[in-house]
C-alpha cells in the first residue's frame, strides 16, 4: 500500500471502549471520530480490527554509534560500565564513517519495523575526528523517511577528564548536534562533575538546544549531580527542555535526601529516562548479597507528576549484548523491576513508551489529534494489558499517512 491512507477504521483508542474511525488528509489526521458499529474497509482504508492504536512508539535514548559491536574487540567479562567504556574505547580506534552509517541504519529498519518513528541516539564526542558524530549527522537526514532522529553530543570520557573534551562538545554543536550530553559521575572529581553540568546547561541554552545527561549513572549513593541538573533547569526555567537520564544512584539515595530532592525536581519540571535492562545489567555489580536494582524512583517520580519514559539504551554493544528493538520488551522488564505491575500502572503503562517518551524528546506534534501528522502504530491487542500479555509485534506503522510497516495477513 503506497499511496497515503484515507482513514484507519475499528481503531480502538486508549481509554475508551469504544470504536472509532480517524480519517487522515494531507499526511495529517483530520477528523477521530466513534463509529457505533464495526465497518469493512474501504479504498485505502485500514482496519484496526477493534486493536489499539497509539502513537508511534518512542526511543528516548540508544547509543547507535556502538550498536551491534558487541564482542569487538573483546567482549566485556565482568558487565560493568566501566569495563564497556573501555572495550568501546579500543573499539572507537577504528570507526569509519561506512562502519557506522551501516550500523546505525541496520538498527533504525529494525527500529522502524518495531513501530518506533523517533529516537534520541547519543553519540559519543570524546574522539579528535568525531567521526561517529559526523556520520550520524548523515544518517539523520538518509533516514528521515522512516524515523525522526535526534542527535545527542555525549562526551563518553568526559568533559572535564577528557582531552579537548569542551572544544569537541562546542564543535559538535557548532556540526549540528540536536541536544548536548554529559557524564558527571564519570568525570575525574566531584567538582568537575558539577562544573560539567554548570557548563553544558550554559552551552545548550546558549544555542537553544535540548540537554540529555547521563546523570548518576552509579549506585553510589553520594553521587548527586542530579540536584545539580535540576537547579540549573530551574534557574533557567529550562526543565522540559532538560533530561536526565539513568539516575541510577536515585535507587541507592536514602529517604531523608529523597523528601528534599524531589521538591527541587517538582520545580523544575526536568524528564528523567531509565533504562531498565541495561541498569539491571550493569548496575549492583559491586554489591554482594542483597544486589541493588540500579533502578530510578520510577514509580515515585510519576506519584510526583514528573515525566518518566523507558529506554533500550543498547543493542547488542559493548555494555550490553541482547536488545531485538522490541520496547514491549523493554517495557516489560521495566515494569517487573519498579513493582508496576499493580492494574493502575499497567493500565497506564504505554505512555511510558509513548507519551513521556516524546515529553523528554520535547516533540511539539505527537498523538493522535486533527491536525497532528498522521503517525501512529496498531498494536496487537484491545488494551494495555492484552498488549503486554502478547508482546506481538505491531500489526501496522503509519507514518505521515503511509503505511510503513503491515503485518496484517
Ligand atoms: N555509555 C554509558 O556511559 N552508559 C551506558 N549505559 C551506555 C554507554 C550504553
Ligand atoms: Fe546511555
Amino acid at each position: 500500500m503506497k499511496d497515503s491512507l484515507n482513514a484507519i477504521i475499528n481503531a480502538r483508542l486508549q481509554g475508551s471502549d469504544e470504536l472509532h474511525r480517524i480519517t487522515m488528509e494531507n499526511d495529517r489526521f483530520a477528523q477521530v471520530t466513534v463509529q457505533s458499529v464495526a465497518a469493512t474497509a474501504g479504498e485505502r482504508e485500514l482496519d484496526a480490527a477493534g486493536n489499539l492504536v497509539v502513537p508511534p512508539f518512542v526511543e528516548p535514548h540508544i547509543h547507535l554509534d556502538a550498536a551491534l559491536t558487541a564482542g569487538q574487540p573483546r567482549w566485556n567479562q565482568s558487565g560493568t560500565l566501566f569495563e564497556g567504556i573501555e572495550c568501546w574505547s579500543e573499539r572507537k580506534a577504528s570507526l569509519t564513517r561506512d562502519d557506522v552509517v551501516g550500523r546505525a541504519e541496520q538498527t533504525l529498519k529494525l527500529f522502524a519495523d518495531n513501530g518506533i518513528q523517533h529516537v534520541r541516539t547519543h553519540v559519543d564526542v570524546t574522539d579528535p575526528t568525531l567521526t561517529g558524530l559526523k556520520a550520524m549527522l548523515e544518517v539523520r537526514e538518509r533516514m528521515a523517511k522512516i524515523v525522526d532522529l535526534q542527535i545527542v553530543a555525549f562526551p563518553q570520557e568526559g568533559l572535564w577528564s577528557f582531552p579537548q573534551g569542551k572544544e569537541l562538545m562546542e564543535e559538535s554543536v557548532r556540526l549540528g548536534a540536536d541536544v548536548v550530553g554529559g557524564i558527571p559521575h564519570f568525570e575525574f572529581t566531584r567538582d568537575y562533575g558539577v562544573e560539567s553540568v554548570q557548563w553544558l546547561v550554559a552551552l545548550a541554552h546558549k544555542h537553544d538546544l535540548l540537554v540529555d545527561v547521563h546523570c548518576d549513572e552509579i549506585d553510589d549513593p553520594e553521587s548527586r549531580f542530579l540536584e545539580v541538573l535540576a537547579a540549573e533547569a530551574l534557574r533557567r526555567d529550562y526543565g522540559s527542555r532538560v533530561t536526565a537520564s539513568h539516575t541510577c544512584a536515585m535507587g541507592s539515595y536514602n529517604d531523608h535526601y529523597c523528601s528534599r530532592l524531589f521538591r527541587l525536581l517538582k520545580k523544575s519540571g526536568l524528564r528523567f529516562l531509565s533504562m531498565p535492562t541495561e541498569s539491571l545489567h550493569l548496575q549492583g555489580r559491586f554489591d554482594n548479597y542483597p544486589k541493588r536494582r540500579g533502578l530510578t524512583r520510577v514509580p515515585e517520580l510519576l506519584d510526583a507528576g514528573l515525566k518518566v519514559a523507558f529506554g533500550q539504551d543498547s543493542i547488542r554493544d559493548p555494555w550490553y549484548p541482547l536488545g531485538n528493538g522490541n520496547m514491549l520488551r523493554t517495557l516489560d522488564v521495566g515494569l517487573h523491576a519498579c513493582h508496576m505491575l499493580g492494574m493502575g500502572w499497567i493500565d497506564h503503562s504505554l505512555e511510558l513508551i509513548t507519551d513521556n517518551g516524546a515529553a523528554a524528546l520535547d516533540l511539539k506534534e505527537y498523538g493522535i489529534e486533527e491536525g497532528l501528522p498522521a503517525r501512529c502504530v496498531v498494536l496487537q491487542g484491545r488494551s494495555p494489558y492484552e498488549v503486554l500479555l502478547g508482546q506481538l509485534p505491531v500489526l501496522a506503522s503509519v507514518r505521515d499517512g503511509r503505511v510503513l510497516v503491515d503485518r496484517r495477513s
